[in-house]
Formats: C-alpha cells, structure tokens, sequence
C-alpha cells in the first residue's frame, strides 16, 4: 500500500520529490569567497544535482531568494508537492524563527547543508536555528555538501540510511 507522505518519520515509496531551498546570497555563488564556498555556482550546483537525482528517478524542485519572507511562502506553497526538503539557508540559518516553523510546520523530513564548515568560522555562525529539527546536518564539503546532503535525503526517504531512517 502506498504510504502517506504527510509524516516526518513516513517512508516514500514513489519516486521521491525533495525541494532543493537555498537563502539569501547563494545566488552570488562562484563569483566571489571560493575560500569559503568554492568555485561553482548555484547554476552550476543545480546541475550536479538534478543528475544525481535523476539517475535515481527523483525530482527536484530548485529554489533561491534573498528575501525572508519570500523562502517562507515557498515553503508554504510547496510542501504538498514535496517530500522533503535540501536546504542551505545560509545568514537565515542562523537567524530565522519563520523558516524554522515553516520547515516544522511543513512536516516534511529536511537535510541542511553548509558550503562551509561553519565550525570553523565566527562564533554566530556556529549557531542553527534549524539543526535539531534536521534529520542531519552536512558542513563544509562546498558543492559536494549539496551532494552529500541529497543522497543522505533519499536514503532517508527510501528507509535505508543509518540513523535518520530508524
Ligand atoms: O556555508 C554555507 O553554505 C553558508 O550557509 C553560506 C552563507 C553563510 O551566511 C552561512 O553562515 C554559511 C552565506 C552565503 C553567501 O554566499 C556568497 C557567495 C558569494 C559571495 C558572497 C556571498
């Protein structure tokens, strides 16, 4: 029987949807700070990953603002036609009471991924608004953390990752 998609903890036996969320500045990706995010762009990124999820029969879902409230609506608007999430909310990450409860209230399992390893920068970037409500958190690995991420996502959503499927 086919399962519910609504559950956080649900398993998705159809080809998977995931909305691919990235926050404000990921659009300037590739033109400046490759120390930090490396060299690729956002374009780019979407690229890699649209192959690697084709090849697996999902189907992505890209989005990008710099504004709050725009991200939010996204949310809103897509959480039917999803069944979960890949989210870089970059600054949002660490200051968005309104993308952490729209994420929550998507019921929606989600990944959150980091360019950087944000461990290893300043103090504010250490802190998450989004973590503990993250099936996992992938930092540093720059375009490859977006790979990681989503293959992470559909193993989840699939039931066979390690700890996120349990
Ligand atoms: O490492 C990440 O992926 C971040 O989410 C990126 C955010 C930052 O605020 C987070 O702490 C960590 C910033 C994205 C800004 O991207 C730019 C790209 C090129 C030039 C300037 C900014």
């Amino acid at each position: 029987m086919a399962k519910l998609r609504r559950d956080r903890t649900e398993r998705v036996d159809e080809p998977a949807r995931i909305g691919v969320l990235n926050g404000p500045n990921l659009n300037l990706l590739g033109s400046r700070e490759p120390h930090h995010y490396g060299t690729r762009t956002l374009a780019e990124i979407e690229s890699l990953l649209r192959e690697r999820a084709g090849a697996d029969g999902v189907t992505l879902t890209f989005f990008q603002s710099n504004d709050e409230g725009e991200i939010v609506d996204w949310v809103q608007a897509n959480t039917g036609a999803v069944d979960g999430w890949l989210v870089n909310a970059a600054a949002l990450t660490h200051t968005s009471v309104a993308l952490r409860d729209a994420l929550d209230g998507s019921g929606r399992p989600f990944v959150e991924v980091h360019l950087s390893n944000v461990f290893a920068r300043e103090p504010f970037r250490h802190t998450s608004l989004l973590s503990d409500l993250a099936i996992g958190v992938i930092a540093g690995f720059r375009a490859s953390s977006y790979l990681f991420g989503l293959e992470a996502l559909i193993r989840h959503l699939r039931g066979s990752a390690g700890a996120g499927a349990e």
